[in-house]
């Protein structure tokens, strides 16, 4: 088992790693398990809070359809997962964004997609924002000059 996340299950113990997972004998590897101790071995693994969107998603119930599984932009299971243990016909992730994004695979079904690099156009636009706003300013101050001159 790689690349995966085992979080907030419960059981009677409460949210123990044992409540996550509770198999003998497994090979798990570049994982985030809540509670990881560490005795189930493998490398990679990483016990962090995964951070994920909304898990429960608007409507606060877990398991329903609007449940939001995607990775926080700050979250530690961004880029720490194991790139050889994507079968090659895995292209996408679950939302259908490419499966590998940044510096290496996340762990979690969801792929962080980063923001892509403004282009030159791009940032034409911001110029241009910029000079109708400056512009909108200049009409402004001389209104309110107008405004003062004629108290
Ligand atoms: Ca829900
Ligand atoms: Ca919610
Ligand atoms: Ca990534």
């Amino acid at each position: 088992m790689t690349n995966c996340i085992f979080w907030h299950n419960t059981d009677r113990d409460g949210m123990l790693e044992s409540s996550q997972i509770s198999v003998e004998l497994l090979d798990m590897n570049y994982t985030c398990v809540e509670g990881l101790t560490g005795g189930l071995g493998g490398t990679g693994n990483i016990g962090d809070d995964p951070l994920l969107a909304d898990p429960d998603g608007g409507d606060d119930i877990p398991g329903t359809d609007d449940d939001d599984l995607r990775l926080a932009s700050s979250s530690p299971c961004i880029d720490r997962g194991e790139n050889g243990a994507v079968p090659p016909s895995v292209t996408t992730d679950l939302a259908g964004n490419p499966r590998i994004a940044g510096d290496s695979v996340d762990i979690g079904a969801y792929e962080f997609q980063p923001a892509p690099i403004p282009t030159a156009s791009d940032w034409g636009m911001v110029a241009m924002t910029l000079l109708v706003l400056a512009a909108g300013t200049v009409v402004l101050m001389r209104r309110r000059e107008v405004a003062c001159n004629s108290q």
